[in-house]
């Protein structure tokens, strides 16, 4: 129980004020589902029922929840100091996280700038990607190419290079001018029911050459992806894909940027994705698991030459204009290295690795349920993609996902894909539960 909530508060409290993000707020609120508690694999509602988690709580909970040893590193930090300016001014434990995750980045990506959240990674490595060039004289290669069906946060520079129509549409004049966007990679014709990694499609990423061709090399800046988009219900990349964008941006001198909100920090099976795919970009964008999701808090990972193409002029001239409040609070930090020392101890940026068989297998015995019409795996991460209804899109997935959740486990639903990825310790037995549901329940819905 919350010391701060009246009991009535606890279990049933007035639900009008609170705006909630990415929600149907008055389904919700005619039929709200409060979470309460948390521990290890499992939240506890607010009426007292345990329900499995299937998602990492949003993709970030990576050590399960409710770490004492993150806890008491933040109970401590509170203690010892809340909060100071990084601002001209520094503090020891964000040049130790610093360092530590200099230590697990892909090689090279050693600089790392603080951020509060996925959104603000992205925007932060966008905009250093277009000053970046501006330093080295480049200065007219502003453009930014993303991708169809790519989520990068709801900034507005993540929201102009990202490529989910909903996130998109309503804010349509306010994009930034100068973006361009490769096809996604979805393919049900040559890809469904791939295990792993599609083989077909890599030529998809010729189109940067396309794009190339079009605006000119010397106007672009920079190109972004998910290594695995996940918020657009799990789209991988083809075998492939990832090491030929990686050589057309070298040929052309352009950034290649991986957003690795989702897939950092163990998610795959490797502390990036970066390394799963043995590709290395110039920035990569991080968030969620970087804390277990404890506190927020999210981190860009740069290339040393990048950082150092900054670092010039009179030395008392501030290099990146740029920075938030927050960036590397120290209560953050503290979650982070404690959260980095529980991934070390147990292994968990690699236990994705050794699960990701017995999880394909899993996942996969979903194949030839009514309306399933492809499934996705990779690492620690499953989709089902379920026909949708006619005239009716998502309205399959949302009874999915709210009859799994009844049922005690707690999956994902993006229109009529369900999602799925567990925090990293968990056992094949949890596994087992969530796919028996999760296939019980498409047996059931209509
Ligand atoms: N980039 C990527 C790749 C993300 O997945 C963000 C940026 C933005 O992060 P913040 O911390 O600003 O939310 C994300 C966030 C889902 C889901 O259901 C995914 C995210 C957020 C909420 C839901 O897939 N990813």
């Amino acid at each position: 129980m919350n010391a701060r909530l009246t009991p009535a508060a606890a279990t049933n409290p007035e639900l009008d004020a609170f705006w909630m993000p990415f929600t149907a707020n008055r389904q919700f609120k005619a039929n709200p589902r409060l979470l309460a508690r948390a521990k290890g694999m499992y939240y506890t509602t607010a009426d007292g029922r345990e329900v499995l988690d299937g998602v990492a709580g949003l993709w970030c909970v990576n050590a399960g929840h409710g770490r004492r040893e993150i806890t008491e590193a933040v109970t401590q930090q509170l203690e010892t100091m809340e909060f100071a300016p990084t601002f001209q001014m520094g503090h020891p434990i964000a040049f130790e996280l610093a360092n530590r995750l200099a230590k697990i980045a892909p090689p090279g990506l050693d600089r790392i700038f603080f951020t509060n959240s996925g959104s603000e990674s992205v925007d932060t490595a966008l905009k250093i990607a277009i000053a970046y060039h501006r330093a080295r004289g480049a200065g007219q290669r502003t453009r930014l190419i993303g991708r169809e069906k790519g989520y990068h946060g709801v900034g507005f520079g993540g929201m102009s290079v990202g490529g989910m129509v909903n996130n998109r549409k309503f804010f349509g004049s306010s994009m930034l001018p100068g973006v361009d966007h490769l096809s996604h990679t979805l393919d049900h014709e040559h890809n469904a029911f791939s295990r792993g990694i599609p083989q077909w499609g890599m030529h998809l990423a010729n189109e940067l050459e396309r794009l190339v061709a079009l605006h000119d090399a010397s106007t672009i800046a920079a190109v972004i992806v998910e290594p695995i988009s996940g918020s657009a219900g799990v789209v991988l990349p083809p075998a492939g894909y990832l090491k030929r964008l990686r050589e057309i941006c070298d040929k052309h001198d352009i950034l290649l940027i991986f957003d690795e909100v989702i897939t950092g920090f163990g998610r795959v099976g490797k502390p990036f994705a970066a390394q799963a795919f043995d590709v290395t970009p110039d920035l990569i964008t991080t968030a969620k698991g970087l804390t277990n999701g404890a506190i927020p808090m999210g981190a860009v990972f740069s290339q040393r030459k990048i950082y150092d193409a900054f670092m010039q002029g009179p030395e008392n001239s501030i290099e990146l204009f740029h920075g938030y409040t927050y960036s590397a609070h120290p209560v953050a930090c503290a979650a982070a290295l404690a959260t980095q020392d529980i991934y070390a101890k147990e292994g968990l940026l690699t236990r994705a690795a050794t699960l990701s068989a017995p999880w394909e297998n899993a996942v996969h015995s979903l194949r030839g349920l009514p309306h399933v019409i492809d499934i996705r795996n990779y690492g620690l991460i499953g989709a089902v993609e379920l026909e949708p209804r006619q005239g009716k899109p998502g309205t399959r997935g949302f009874d999915v996902f709210l009859k799994c959740f009844e049922r005690g486990v707690m999956v994902r639903q993006t229109g009529d894909t369900i999602a799925m990825s567990p925090p990293l310790v968990i056992e094949p037995k949890q596994i087992e539960r969530i796919i028996e549901t999760l296939g019980a329940v498409i047996r059931e819905v209509e």
